[in-house]
């Protein structure tokens, strides 16, 4: 019988605690030696290339655990230039290379007068609001090369995508595939279930059909973005608290950094929409970070 002070129990086998200490100090060195190897990597990197920008970056990583990070994940990659941008709760250092812009839902269904989101009696000035800061944000998004990617939130026209709870919840008399202001309601193909033609998609431009909230539920948000590097998202759209901030949150799960910039996310509720980006930026950005299209558009005009 062992009591709760450890009496009775068997002794400790001789030489067990020091090979648990060993086996901590050979781990402890095999990583700084996988730092340093980076590191030195890094500098002979910056030094072939003759950037002061790539040695400004490795002096920075010395110093910043975070960069630190990529620098060991891709160093070569990461040799390009980085820019801090003014965010809450603390700069974001964008990596341009790494970085795709997430814009969420920008349907006519959500936004436009006369579609389904005013049919339920929704005030969609609250989300239109949003319409001129992302269409600046992503004509200078585009001039500086960088990749962009749209979602819409719908279903199969036979429905089989629809989870029946979602079908009759809110228990409204006309739901999502019945016959709505723009077609069928949050149909794939239907006019309200499109884009809004001021943020339309470019040639190119991927699109998301999501069936869920999040963007990465049942879609292939996550190998797209794999495929090309990306490990940062600017996510814009609508509505903050409903498929931003559920998109945010699947995407910090996934090895994601979130910048969501507050002037080009919106909700039908504003004590909802102020909440929601509360929630991503408390308790030191716990799903990411909140700053303004006017800081990024800026930041972006520093890109060589
Ligand atoms: C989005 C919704 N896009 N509120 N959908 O947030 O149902």
């Amino acid at each position: 019988m062992i009591d709760a002070n450890g009496a009775g129990a068997p002794p400790i086998a001789a030489g067990a605690s020091y090979f648990a200490e060993e086996q901590a100090r050979r781990v402890a060195i095999t990583t700084s030696l996988i730092e340093a190897r980076g590191m030195i990597f890094a500098w002979g990197m910056s030094r072939q290339a003759g950037a002061e920008d790539v040695r400004h970056e490795f002096r920075a990583a010395a110093i910043d655990p975070h960069r630190r990070l990529y620098a060991q994940e891709t160093p070569a990659l990461s040799m390009s230039k980085s820019i801090d941008l003014a965010a809450e709760p603390y700069e974001f250092t964008l990596r341009p290379e790494h970085c795709a812009l997430l814009i969420i839902d920008m349907q006519r269904d959500f936004l436009e007068p006369g579609g389904f989101g005013e049919m339920l009696g929704n005030d969609v000035s609250q989300l239109r609001r949003t319409i001129e800061p992302n269409r600046r944000l992503l004509e200078a998004w585009r001039a500086a090369g960088l990749p962009a990617l749209h979602t819409r939130e719908g279903h199969r026209p036979d429905l089989s995508d629809l989870p029946p709870a979602k079908k009759v919840r809110g228990r409204s008399a006309t739901t999502i595939g019945d016959a709505g202001p723009m077609g069928r309601i949050l149909v794939r193909g239907e006019a309200g279930h499109d884009i809004i033609p001021e943020l339309y998609p470019a040639p190119g431009e991927p699109v998301i059909d999501k069936p869920g909230k999040g963007a990465f539920h049942a879609t292939d948000l996550h190998s797209i973005l794999q495929h090309r590097d990306v490990k940062q998202l600017v996510v814009t759209g609508v509505t903050t608290e409903v498929c931003v901030n559920t998109t945010v949150r699947e995407a910090n799960d996934r090895g994601y950094d979130c910048l969501v910039l507050e002037d080009c996310v919106g909700s039908y509720f504003p004590e909802f929409h102020a909440m929601g980006l509360k929630m991503i930026k408390a308790q030191g950005g716990i799903f990411g970070w909140v700053s303004h299209s006017d800081a990024l558009i800026k930041a972006l005009a520093a890109i060589p």
